[in-house]
């Protein structure tokens, strides 16, 4: 790791001393983001040399929150490591559940390569049972392409395989397991190669963002893979406000390159910019053919590219629009739901009342007056709420249980008087909000900044381009190398603008 670090830091010292001494070259000009940018550092779009092999010039992905896999070079082929293994993930501040991945982290971490490379894949196999990769679009020799039981043997527990490419193509691909539950399991991550010559316009900032759903019911830290209810929805293994936002300077080119390897499509959006989709997972789109848009429907097993000129400066939403995939920890109805319009379930009632029998019958379980709703009696918010047998049993006690939540207190005054007595209340009064602000938990240097109480309102498939003024971007990577993260997955940003 720290050879390929130290080289990349020589390249960039390199690449800087050029431009200081010569200016812009013919080609770099040629590749120039437009409109140009207000300042001299983000105009151009710094061609940084991550090949050990050739001359190749791209600026590095960001995979945030996963990173990147490192190499190590065999004559001029660049082998990699991947390790298939068990894995406990922190998904959120209050939920951490068991994932299978690849070295250290699910999605695995990214591969980078550069088209004309020759790449050796050395798979060891650390889970339980067999398994495989398929390496999602390449067009290679049928024997390295990770179908178990069909153009190869599973790899069984313990067991080795080696796959050999050579890149001849470039875009935004992925690998992963090809046994599905596997790949539910959080198997997967992004390929990605870079152009021989780059593309035009070429950009400041590039970002892969993996799309990703888990099906995790409540107290329960093992993903049900076969479920077809998804409640935990993440970008790059991380659910919102978990999930680190994209820092950008304003007047940057920016890519952003969605990754859906699940169950759900999901139809990504970004405020306050129209972009472009310049890609697919099949590789650069024609400039002449790519398609204005605000949202970009992501299919499973497909890749989109989406380009913006990040001129107008804000904390700019960034996520997926289906409803259900903007919150944590939904699901089905799970024990009884102890809120309602009466005391919740009640006890030592008949069986008409207490099971439901009758339908129709007043007082049944999923009736009206006794049945299911939001809120769940947490004991905190409405005053109107009364303690319940299966919820904590006063504010204080919900509020120690949730140490870190600081809105807790207070949220009383945020809904009306009659509140409880008014059809489909609550909705998000106490799932969402003040409530749910959790700032401190979330502290991180790319969060600095934000208006406080803003993590109350990011869950689920949620994040922030982060379209920063030239001296708040650089308050911010500032605290991002003070922060001398290991393995950070903004580190090729970070030796760019040391
Ligand atoms: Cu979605």
């Amino acid at each position: 790791m720290s050879t390929r670090r130290n080289f990349l830091g020589r390249a960039i010292g390199a690449c800087s001393g050029l431009f200081a001494a010569r200016g812009l070259s013919a080609q770099m000009q040629m590749h120039m983001p437009m409109p140009p940018a207000p300042s001299a550092e983000s105009t151009v779009a710094p061609h940084i040399a991550t090949s050990k092999t050739a001359a190749v010039t791209h600026v590095p992905v960001i995979t945030t929150d996963v990173g990147d896999l490192d190499y190590t070079l065999d004559g001029s082929t660049k082998v990699f490591h991947l390790v298939a293994e068990v894995l406990k993930q922190r998904i959120h501040p209050d939920k951490t559940i068991d994932v299978w991945g690849y070295n250290g982290s699910a999605p695995g971490p990214t591969i980078q390569v550069n088209e004309g490379d020759h790449v050796r894949v050395i798979f060891d196999n650390h889970l339980p049972e067999a398994s495989s990769i398929h390496w999602h679009g390449f067009e290679d020799q049928i024997r390295y392409d990770g179908m178990p039981g069909i153009s190869q043997e599973p790899v069984k527990p313990g067991g080795r395989f080696v796959y050999e490419f050579h890149i001849h193509q470039s875009g935004t691909y992925f690998y992963h397991s090809h046994m599905a539950m596997q790949e539910m399991a959080g198997m997967l991550g992004g390929f990605i190669m870079h152009p021989r010559i780059p593309y035009h316009p070429d950009c400041n900032k590039d970002f892969l963002l993996h799309l990703q759903e888990y099906a995790v019911l409540p107290n329960i830290a093992v993903p049900n893979t076969m479920n077809m209810e998804y409640n935990w929805l993440l970008l790059n293994g991380k659910a919102g406000p978990l999930a680190t936002p994209l820092i950008v300077r304003q007047g940057d080119r920016v890519r952003i390159r969605f990754v859906n390897l699940g169950m759900d499509h999901h139809p990504l959006h970004i405020h306050g910019y129209t972009f472009q989709v310049t890609g697919t997972e099949g590789g650069r789109i024609a400039q002449s053919a790519w398609w204005p848009g605000t949202t970009v429907l992501v299919g499973v097993a497909q890749a989109r590219d989406i380009e913006i000129t990040a001129d107008r400066v804000g904390d700019w939403m960034l996520h997926c629009h289906l409803p259900h995939h903007m919150m944590n920890q939904m699901s089905s109805n799970v024990g009884s739901m102890t809120r309602g319009r009466g005391m919740g379930q009640p006890a030592g009632v008949d069986m008409e009342t207490g099971m439901g029998m009758l339908q129709g019958t007043s007082g049944a379980p999923t009736g009206e007056d006794y049945g299911a709703s939001l809120g769940r009696g947490m004991g905190f918010g409405n005053t109107a709420d009364m303690a319940t047998a299966n919820g904590p049993l006063s504010q204080h006690h919900a509020m120690q249980g949730m140490a870190g939540m600081t809105g807790m207190a207070g949220t009383a005054s945020d809904v009306a008087a009659n509140a409880n007595s008014v059809p489909l209340f609550p909705q998000d009064a106490f799932m969402e909000g003040p409530a749910m602000a959790m700032d401190q938990m979330v502290d991180k240097p790319e969060n600095f900044g934000l208006r406080p109480g803003w993590s109350g309102y990011m869950m689920g498939m949620m994040t922030f381009l982060r379209v920063l003024p030239p001296e708040k971007y650089e308050q911010v990577i500032a605290r991002m190398k003070q922060a001398r993260r290991a393995n950070d997955p903004y580190a090729s940003l970070l030796q760019r603008n040391s």
